[in-house]
């Protein structure tokens, strides 16, 4: 830091010196994040000071998260879930898993495991890591869902959860969520839902999926309102179906506001919460499902303007996200080729994929566009 502070013009152009080198999100193909909606902004804006970590301070804000947590759990299938608005799908994942690892704990059981299938989020290695637990990975079935020979394979006494996943971060496919309930309820494990991606989405799908609090096995639940609920950064959402697993994570909190901390992070935005109430009450359901059938949309004309070049996806996309594959090599190829056409798109692990996310600052034009370069490109 310099001695002396810059004018605030300096400060001015430095910040559009460095805003010019972010990338704006109009060819970003690679992202779950997208501009957050206008009345979000606002009021992430009109709440920027506020600190939900205190939240006797901040009535009002504590009013508006525990209303989005509400809103949140409706549209999930249990508007009387308990949680909170977290700092994203990370934070929501690791929380759900210290919430049961913390009461089997408490009941005396030293080893413990957890099982996700082999497509969940690299969230779940932080997690055997912070939380020294063994996470197992159950293999896939051919349209990479989490394989249920595989989960029985690996369940054993020390098995504390299962994750489904609902909307996974390579294929956007959903997890057999139904059977893994059923086989939870039958074997007493815990079962988290990570729907961090798919949680603003599913719902709204003509197909229907049940993936959430309607099945009685579902213990808890991580959305994401800063991917597909328009929210801003950071804003994510843990949801337990009972208060006493989020109890699991109090800490007492002296001299502050209240009596006790859940969340992971102390100090957090009141703004994103304020955020995620604000848009959620704007657009309701319908204006989540007009984004959501938009996406799917373009979704559809990108796959059928992909086959027509005979390119095909390697899942029928369930959600708004499309892998395409490409002979050995290719993908690389491609991807570059299209990098320097000024495109950002990703590559999945395995089976090794072009990958595209179709989220809302996508246009139909776009789509268009990117679909001539990759003509050009293959
Ligand atoms: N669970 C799932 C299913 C996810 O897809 C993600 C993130 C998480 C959990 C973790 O969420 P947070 O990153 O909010 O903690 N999925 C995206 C991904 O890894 C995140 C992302 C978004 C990455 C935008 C890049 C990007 O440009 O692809």
């Amino acid at each position: 830091m310099e001695k002396r502070g810059m004018s605030r013009e300096e400060i001015e152009s430095l910040l559009l010196e460095k805003k010019r080198k972010d990338l704006a999100y109009d060819k970003i193909l690679s992202s779950m994040c997208t501009y957050p909606h206008e009345i979000a902004a606002y009021a992430h804006r009109m709440f920027l000071e506020s600190n939900l970590g205190d939240s006797g301070l901040f009535r009002g804000s504590k009013e508006m998260e525990d209303e989005a947590v509400r809103m949140i759990g409706a549209l999930l299938g249990n508007e009387h879930a308990f949680g909170y608005i977290s700092t994203g799908g990370t934070e929501s994942n690791i929380q759900a898993i210290h919430a049961i690892r913390n009461r089997k704990m408490r009941e005396g059981l030293k080893e413990m495991n957890i099982i996700v299938p082999e497509t969940a989020h690299f969230s779940f290695d932080k997690i055997a890591d912070i939380l020294s637990i063994e996470v197992r990975k159950a293999a896939l079935d051919e349209e990479l869902r989490m394989d249920m020979n595989s989960l029985a394979e690996l369940i054993d006494d020390k098995t504390i959860c299962v994750v489904g996943i609902a909307g996974t971060t390579e294929f956007g496919q959903i997890d057999p969520i139904k059977e893994i309930s059923e086989i939870a309820l039958e074997r007493n494990i815990f079962l988290h839902v990570d729907a961090a991606f798919g949680g603003f989405v599913i719902p709204f799908l003509d197909k229907k999926y049940e993936f959430d609090f309607s099945l009685d096995g579902v213990s808890s639940i991580s959305i994401d309102p800063h991917k597909m609920g328009m929210s801003t950064i950071p804003a994510g959402c843990i949801l337990f179906r009972e208060e006493s697993y989020l109890y699991e994570l109090a800490v007492p909190t002296p001299y502050l506001t209240t009596k006790e901390q859940c969340s992971l992070i102390g100090t957090r935005s009141g703004a994103s919460a304020a955020a995620t109430f604000a848009v959620l009450k704007y657009l309701g359901r319908e204006g989540l499902r007009e984004i959501v059938g938009e996406c799917m949309r373009l979704t559809r004309m990108l796959v059928s303007g992909a086959r027509k070049m005979g390119i095909s996806p390697v899942i029928e996309p369930v959600m708004n996200l499309v892998t395409l594959s490409f002979p050995a090599e290719g993908v690389d190829k491609v991807t570059n080729a299209l990098e320097r056409k000024g495109w950002r798109v990703s590559v999945t692990r395995s089976p090794k994929a072009l990958r595209l996310v179709i989220a809302p600052h996508v246009k139909e034009e776009t789509v268009k566009m990117f679909l001539e370069d990759l003509e050009d490109v293959v």
